[in-house]
């Protein structure tokens, strides 16, 4: 452990949560009852907490079925249990939304854009019992879990628009008696291949783009959140979504996701995960000559600079850095500080943090819950480790153990004080750990910002109104907040970064579309004679 530690680090008050919410008082909801929308879909329906793959229109578990089950990462209390699909069933979930292709596309956009109004009326209905769900299931806290629901249910019901939408071009030709204009069609069948930590907005990003524009879907979830993709599919399927154009395929990525990316009925790919998986899921797709669309990591900074309101900023780090325990694409993973603030602003965030509630995430009171998983755990920890020999630890630095914490995978809030260029500095860790980085200069700020290999969201705290504007101009990333955490993106905007954080598309807001539709160019000579463009279009005069 470094010299230069301050001592031990200072803990957070660890609040006792088993006496408050244990494993008792959490109770599997089961949310087809508990609506009351006329149960499930035909076929063998998901029992219980025992669910199947949903293919074309039917829960249906394959005979030989293994299956995997969720935990809660608070508690290790089941939450489902899932079908470890084959390649087998993705080709049957492929053929089913192929052949459930042709009705869909034509039934005309605002029809389909009725059906996603339907499904978020239905999960605004269901909203706090999802919201636990995702809680339960992958540890947000239940602030984060109603706001990832909510974030489904915004971009749906925008989607949902967009069938009365869908806009083309109209351009002028150059000949006489002639229009030229662009349709958008839908790609065919799509993938979708979601992560565990928006287990339901993520999802819902990418399936409600897909089905407004005609596509039909097959998804693959992060077997982590299984149980979430199982709700939203029911409850795609009974706001009327026809058999066969929302599939759900659940199991391993190396088996699934690979199979999936591979199958010929499949022409584009949706990913949001992983670099080194997302560069494996590219050059996979590259192979059918498919669209593959990756969202991707982030190491995402924010600049605090010497003029800044400051108790504002340490509220937007706070929540930037440690909201959802860090494990957001878009976590503030990087505080650039000036250095005349330095001291100051960390001496606040560390006395903040001394009053910020670990512990269950299903309290309102908590402020951050577990991380998602051993392996997320594992990882962190040995990024910490990292950290320690590379860096001054400043707060925290370890996993939290004793009474109910044992019971689940708990990592004290941490902070580094670290010089630019260290891995901690670089790297995504994809957990509550912040790298402080002092700076001297705005120019100097910057440059720490940008020298790294991901550029999805970034920030800066300023009062300088010129600074502020010179940052949007400077930061590269997809996204640039003044006075703002690196968070909360709104889904009526294009969401996406730029370097290794993708390959340069966006999905979110209008730019949804373009994932999922082809461009056809028409047009139409109503002169009754043959006019042949670049030759005749000087006679046209
Ligand atoms: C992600 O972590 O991949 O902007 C998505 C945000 C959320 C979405 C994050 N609206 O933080």
């Amino acid at each position: 452990m470094s010299s230069t530690m301050r001592g031990e680090a200072p803990g957070p008050k660890i609040l006792p949560f088993g006496a408050r919410a244990g494993p008792a008082a959490l109770k599997i909801d089961n949310y087809s009852r508990a609506r009351g929308t006329g149960g499930v879909p035909r076929g063998s329906p998901k029992m219980g907490s025992e669910y199947g793959l949903f293919i074309d229109g039917t829960w249906t578990t394959p005979p030989k079925a293994t299956r995997f089950e969720t935990t809660n990462p608070a508690t290790g209390e089941t939450v489902g249990t899932f079908v470890a699909g084959t390649a087998d069933d993705v080709r049957r979930a492929t053929e089913a939304a192929a052949r459930a292709f042709p009705s869909w596309r034509e039934t005309p956009a605002p029809k389909r854009g009725e059906v996603l109004l339907e499904v978020a009326r239905r999960m605004r209905a269901a909203k706090s019992e999802l919201g636990r769900l995702v809680t339960r299931e992958m540890g947000k806290v239940i602030s984060e879990g109603l706001g990832d629901v909510q974030e489904a249910i915004d971009f749906v019901e925008y989607m949902a628009g967009e069938g009365r939408r869908l806009f083309g071009e109209t351009v002028p030709s150059e000949l006489r008696s002639k229009f030229c204009l662009t349709v958008r069609q839908p790609k065919g069948v799509v993938a979708c291949i979601t992560p565990w930590n928006f287990p339901t907005a993520i999802p819902n990003w990418k399936i409600a783009a897909a089905l407004v524009t005609g596509n039909t879907v097959v998804f693959k979830p992060a077997s982590a959140t299984a149980r979430c993709a199982a709700e939203i599919v029911q409850l795609y399927a009974d706001a009327g979504v026809p058999p066969g154009v929302l599939n759900l395929v659940t199991g391993a990525g190396g088996t699934v996701g690979n199979a999936l990316v591979d199958d010929p009925h499949v022409r584009t790919v949706s990913f949001t995960g992983g670099v080194d998986t997302g560069r494996e899921v590219y050059v996979r797709g590259a192979q059918g000559l498919k669209m593959v669309h990756l969202e991707l990591g982030g190491k995402n900074p924010v600049i605090v600079m010497d003029d800044a309101d400051l108790p504002l900023a340490l509220e937007g780090v706070l929540f930037g850095a440690f909201g959802t325990a860090g494990q957001r694409c878009t976590a503030t993973s990087r505080l650039v500080l000036h250095e005349k603030v330095f001291e100051r602003f960390l001496g606040m965030l560390v006395d903040r943090l001394d009053r910020f509630l670990v512990g269950d995430p299903l309290d309102p009171a908590t402020g951050m819950g577990p991380v998602a998983s051993l392996d997320q755990e594992r990882k962190i920890l040995a990024y910490i480790e990292v950290g320690k020999k590379e860096a001054k630890l400043r707060y925290g630095g370890e996993k939290l153990t004793g009474g109910a914490y044992d019971r689940g995978h708990f990592v004290r809030p941490t902070i580094f004080e670290t010089k630019h260029g260290t891995r901690i500095s670089k790297e995504e860790i994809f957990g509550p750990v912040l790298s402080v980085i002092r700076v001297g200069s705005y120019e100097e700020a910057v440059r720490v910002a940008n020298d790294v290999d991901y550029g999805l969201s970034s920030s800066i705290y300023t009062r300088d109104v010129n600074l502020a504007f010179r940052a949007i101009q400077d930061l590269e990333a997809g996204i640039t907040y003044v006075n703002a955490p690196t968070i909360g993106a709104e889904v009526q905007l294009p969401f996406g970064g730029v370097k290794n954080t993708g390959n340069g598309g966006r999905e979110a807001g209008s730019a949804a579309v373009e994932e999922f539709t082809e461009i056809k160019t028409v047009f139409v000579d109503f002169s009754s004679r043959l006019q042949k463009a670049q030759i005749d279009s000087e006679t046209a005069a």
